[in-house]
């Protein structure tokens, strides 16, 4: 198993929760990545995510990445929209397959162009099941989504549970990156419980980003089983909200251990 892998599974382990803030690299050069990256340390996030869907350039996203694992001093993981956003100046990639795309291309396309480069770089690739909810966000319009609709919390639990017993190591329940509505807590409970019910050996990690704003509703997707919280927006917008978001995720109501 991988270091940053092993890192995430040590953070999410026994009831505890993680928050991972993400960085885009078409709206933030170094200089703020920088500043990004520290506040979000000092706020008790536990990993940087770097991606984004349109306007990402080698040169500019190395720098970035750079940059804002100097000022953080946490593990820097790709996030990436396509195969332009690799780099091996992060410590790992986030090996992701769209699975609600219409396009094979994001589902597993762009994988088959990306991975003899992530292993000539030397990245460490965390099988990732990527699931578009909702509003979806420029990640759902980019990668032709099928974004599954608010009201059907069944069938986000269906993807995830599929997910699992493909072996993803992580689902990740994504809004869309500034959407009007998060993932909804009640997708992430029958998520979870439908994971859990299966008793497969090794459940995947459940991440939820996408229009969080507030500690209420970080609380209640860690009440409903979420188990990595990213947020990036806020950081830009509002960061000295950050820490009460991460506190209130990772303190929640109540720890419900792994699945
Ligand atoms: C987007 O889930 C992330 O991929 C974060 O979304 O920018 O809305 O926090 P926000």
């Amino acid at each position: 198993m991988g270091r940053i892998l092993d890192y995430i599974l040590e953070r999410t382990c026994c009831g505890r929760r993680a928050h991972f803030t993400l960085i885009d690299p078409d709206e933030t050069d170094a200089e703020s990545a920088a500043r990004i990256a520290r506040i979000a340390a000092g706020a008790g996030s536990d990993a940087i995510l770097v991606g984004g869907s349109i306007g990402v350039s080698e040169p500019r996203l190395s720098s970035v990445v750079r940059a804002a694992k100097k000022a953080s001093g946490l593990p820097v993981i790709l996030f990436p929209g396509n195969i332009n956003g690799l780099t091996p100046e992060a410590d790992a990639v986030l090996f992701m397959s769209m699975l609600n795309s219409s396009d094979p291309y994001y589902i597993s396309g762009a994988q088959m162009q990306a991975a003899p480069l992530i292993a000539r770089m030397g990245l460490e690739p965390i099988p990732t099941a990527y699931i578009i909810v909702g509003h979806g966000g420029a990640a759902g319009y980019v990668g032709y989504a099928r974004p599954i609709p608010y009201g059907n919390p069944e069938i986000v639990a269906a993807y995830t549970l599929s997910a699992a017993m493909m072996g993803m190591k992580l689902v990740y329940l994504e809004a869309g990156s500034g959407a009007p509505r998060p993932v909804p807590p009640r997708a992430v409970e029958l998520s979870r419980k439908l994971v859990s019910a299966a008793r497969l050996d090794a459940p995947p990690v459940l991440v939820v980003g996408g229009g969080v704003r507030d500690p209420e509703t970080a609380s209640a997707l860690a009440s409903a089983g979420a188990q990595v919280l990213v947020t990036g927006t806020l950081v830009e917008e509002e960061p000295d909200r950050l820490p009460d978001i991460v506190r209130a995720f990772k303190e929640g109501r109540g720890a419900l251990g792994s699945p």
